[in-house]
């Protein structure tokens, strides 16, 4: 079982990204928990404010560090967790292996940037891993967060079946995944490619195997030095 308790300020943006397909199904066999926890909640006086104005001048809002220590306090007073991450984009970039690694461990926090980001000393004292989703900027670490946990929900063990087994996933072998075809085997006057429809499991291995390839070097050439660069 995997636990992810999910801090931010916008807790309604993560409710139905995580809800349906997939991770509703992983949610019902038992094998993932997410919680969300508000962390206006967690702040205090009259306004309940969870960010002020960054030292030393400059745009944007920073996350005040004491909401936020309160509610990691809280949750690290229940239980222990393998890894505190906080979403960022100047986090590292999320990648399949990292997402393989994260799959087996069992209670896993997130603290979801916003704004400006957190103030710094939060990051010094409690997390353990800065992740990204990609070279872009978005509004809030929420739907990175969101991100995260669907792509190492559906890693834990038990959570796909034989039809949506992982082991053919693009990247994980840091191939591409091939093309894939259903009935109707002629459609708009286009054919399902013969090979498909010939029952040979070998030779339909050997063509996947081909497309996908020849679609890593075209596309991905910075992945396929990576294969070809493996002893
Ligand atoms: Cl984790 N947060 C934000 N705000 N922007 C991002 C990101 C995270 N990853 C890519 N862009």
């Amino acid at each position: 079982m995997t636990r992810f308790d999910i801090i931010t300020v916008l807790p309604e943006l993560l409710e139905s990204p995580l809800s349906y397909s997939i991770m509703q199904r992983a949610k019902n066999k038992g094998l993932l928990e997410v919680h969300l926890h508000s962390l206006r909640e967690y702040a205090t006086g009259k306004h309940r404010q969870v960010d002020d104005y960054q030292f030393g001048g400059g745009a944007g809002m920073v996350l005040k560090p004491e909401p936020i220590a309160a509610c990691i306090g809280k949750l690290m007073s229940e239980r222990d967790y393998d890894a505190i991450i906080y979403t960022t984009p100047d986090g590292k970039v999320l990648d399949q292996q990292t997402c393989n690694q994260l799959s087996m461990k069992g209670n896993i926090m997130v603290l979801c940037g916003h704004y400006k980001g957190v103030d710094e000393r939060i990051r010094e004292k409690y997390i353990t891993m800065e992740i990204s989703i990609g070279d872009y900027v978005l509004s809030g670490g929420e739907l990175a967060a969101a991100v995260l946990v669907d792509a190492v929900g559906r890693l834990i063990p038990g959570v796909l079946n034989d039809e949506t087994s992982a082991l053919f996933d693009s990247f994980q072998d840091d191939l591409l995944a091939p093309p894939v075809y259903t009935r109707p085997a002629e459609w708009e006057g286009m054919k399902v490619p013969e090979v498909l429809l010939s029952g040979h499991e070998k030779l339909i291995n050997e063509w996947r195997y081909e497309q996908s390839a020849a679609r890593t070097r075209v596309r991905r050439p910075d992945l396929w030095e990576k294969n070809t660069d493996q002893p």
